[in-house]
């Protein structure tokens, strides 16, 4: 394994419900240094870039409003293959499938309100740190 980085994202309602420190702690918690932080009222191109992945799905309409609506918070965590635990912390897309003591699983039910994103992999999460921070928003170790 090794030391690598992941885009994390606190969505819209994560932020209007006051939750943007609790899913920064328990990154840190982990053992996760934070490298990149922001607050970013997003536009409708960048959540299309964002979300591309999704276009031709029935909710794709949905799921751009919920991302422009308000402002996400915008991380980049590094650490021990932090993609594939973040997503491990992070829980199941649909909160109803999220195992307690994920993110979703303790703090959302729904699934257009599931508070929080983590790239699914390694290539995603270059795509979307690139997407989302400029290289000089970044900090080293
Ligand atoms: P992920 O966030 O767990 O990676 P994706 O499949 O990439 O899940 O979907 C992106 C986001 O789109 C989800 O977090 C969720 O908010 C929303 N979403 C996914 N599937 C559905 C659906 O079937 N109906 C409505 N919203 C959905
Ligand atoms: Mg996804």
């Amino acid at each position: 394994m090794a030391v690598e980085r992941t885009f994390v994202m606190v969505k819209p309602g994560g932020v209007e419900r006051g939750l943007a420190g609790e899913v920064i702690r328990r990154f840190e918690q982990r053992g996760y240094g934070l490298r990149g932080a922001k607050l970013v009222k997003v536009s409708t191109k960048l959540a299309k870039e964002h979300y591309a992945e999704h276009k031709e799905r029935p909710f794709f309409g949905e799921l751009i409003e919920g991302l422009t609506r308000s402002p996400v918070m915008a991380l980049v965590f590094e650490g021990e293959s932090v993609v594939k635990v973040a997503r491990t912390m992070i829980g199941a897309t649909n909160p109803v499938d999220s195992a307690p003591g994920t993110i979703r699983g303790d703090l959302a039910t729904e699934m257009g309100e599931n508070i929080v994103h983590g790239s699914d992999s390694p290539a995603s999460a270059k795509r979307e740190i690139a997407l989302w921070f400029d290289k000089s928003e970044l900090v080293k170790k």
